[in-house]
């Protein structure tokens, strides 16, 4: 009898498993265009938040601007995607769950694609309150795993593997080529991508789908430095003012203590100024981020760096071409120099036919040099974080107190995420709870069966 419960129970166990395991393999619906979407007040349309276009937008008034989702019939409303167009510095969010509407607190709020969980909800509200709201695109899911183009950014990395610092939007691709897919995508090493110019909103959130389109999860961050076009370096030196362009590099490398930066040519690629003015700075920085006395608040937050390895796009020194063209498994065989193209075409605002990835000349996006290393140079001349082991395992070696600048320290209190940057670990936890409780009943049920098995036989032989 207690044999057959417990052989009850584990096909139980076993068939709930199967159904776990297929209800979040199951994708989420999008529920958009099933929606009913009201706005009121402001200026633009429902037809302009769905119509993937960042360059139309609702843009609610300073207050009293309300825009109201009702879940289709039967199906609940799992998350919003929110892409802004200026981010509002508090969101004023509600739900209604089936018992009226309620505040729904949101804290994770910082970027302008900005996803929102909710709890299986029947409406969401979000309200205009002493500040304008601009929002270019809206996206409803109900329940299940999100589509891959979601973007559900992590924190920028306490402490980076790779550290790059394009110009603009775009460079990423275009200059550094097969390095964020291989890295990033590919090997899911924590990359750290930092742009030395601020760029338009339209342009940072090209850079934010291009980014995302390769792997990178650590969110990117812009410098407080305007886009400004110069005719020459001297002009770039002009309108930039050097040191806090140096200084704002140091604060980077401070705060992210990569093992390896990448930076531009100092010579510009095809000759831009802004580069070739960036690129000289960095030579700067990573010399100044390790040395005590320079730029002393960056060294009161976040300690000294010396950072084992320094790149720049065609340094001639321990020069080689990144093979960018091996397939990665990452991206289902696509190649690094493949997956730079396809975040580069993410760039709708550049694609005027003066640009393009290349193979060749100072736009060769594979030609790389060692411009200062810690570590000697490479032999192998295929890897950016060639011999940063041994750099890394020195410093974990060497005595926590007085070297406290080599120990990361998070700039934000949010935990690091995994290194995988396919996961989104948030969302694992129930799989994990649930394969627990599994385990758990499934020993539990072997017990009693055992208990079953002793006790027949126990029966067949009575005790003397
Ligand atoms: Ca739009
Ligand atoms: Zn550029």
């Amino acid at each position: 009898m207690r044999l057959k419960r417990g052989i009850l129970l584990i096909l139980t166990l076993l068939i709930c498993t199967a159904c776990i395991s297929t209800a979040y393999a199951q994708e989420a619906q999008e529920l958009t265009g099933r929606c009913a979407v009201v706005l009121s007040g402001g200026k633009g349309s429902v037809a302009d938040l769905t119509d993937h276009d960042y360059t139309t937008q609702w843009k609610a008034p300073k207050s009293g601007g309300t825009l109201t989702v009702q879940a289709p019939e039967g199906i609940p409303l799992s998350g919003i995607y929110l892409l802004w167009d200026k981010l509002p510095k508090t969101l004023y969010f509600s739900v209604d769950s089936g018992d009226g509407w309620m505040d729904y607190p949101v804290t994770d709020h910082r970027l302008l694609h900005q996803y929102v969980d909710l709890p299986d909800v029947r409406g969401i509200k979000l309200e205009s309150r002493e500040e304008p709201m601009i929002l270019n695109e809206l996206r409803l899911y109900g329940p299940g795993d999100l589509p891959k183009d979601v973007q559900r950014w992590n924190p920028p990395c306490e402490k980076a593997d790779l550290l790059l610092i394009p110009t603009h939007p775009d460079d990423e691709d275009l200059f550094f080529g097969g390095t964020l897919p291989t890295y990033a995508g590919q090997y899911g090493k924590n990359v750290q991508v930092v742009y030395m110019t601020q760029a338009t909103r339209r342009r940072r959130h090209e850079a934010l789908d291009g980014l995302w389109l390769v792997g990178v999860r650590h969110a990117p961050v812009f410098s407080p430095f305007e886009d400004m076009y110069c005719d020459s370096l001297s002009e770039a030196e002009q309108a930039y003012h050097i040191p806090e362009v140096t200084g704002w590099q140091v604060e980077m490398i401070r705060r992210f203590k990569p093992l390896a930066i990448i930076g531009h040519d100092i010579e510009g690629e095809y000759g831009h100024s802004v580069h070739k003015l960036n690129a000289r700075c960095l030579q700067k920085a990573v010399e100044q981020a390790g040395k005590d006395g320079f730029y002393p608040a960056s060294q009161k937050q976040y300690g000294l760096w010396d950072t084992p390895k320094c790149y720049l796009h065609n340094w001639p020194e321990n020069q080689r071409l990144m093979d960018w063209d091996k397939p990665l498994s990452f991206f289902g065989g696509k190649t690094g120099y493949e997956m730079a193209g396809e975040a580069f075409r993410c760039h709708l605002s550049q694609q005027n036919g003066h640009h393009a990835m290349s193979k060749e000349g100072r736009r060769d996006c594979r030609n790389f040099g060692l411009y200062r290393s810690l570590v000697g140079p490479d032999v192998m001349l295929d890897d950016f974080l060639e011999h940063t082991d041994e750099a890394l395992a020195a410093f974990q070696a060497a005595p926590s107190s007085p070297t406290a600048s080599l120990i990361p320290q998070a700039p934000e209190a949010i935990p690091e995420p995994a290194d995988n940057p396919g996961e989104v670990p948030e969302a694992r936890w129930p799989v994990a709870v649930g394969a627990s409780l599994i385990a758990l009943a499934l020993l539990l049920a072997i017990g009693q069966m055992r208990k079953a098995l002793l006790r027949a036989r126990r029966s067949s032989h009575p005790r003397q």
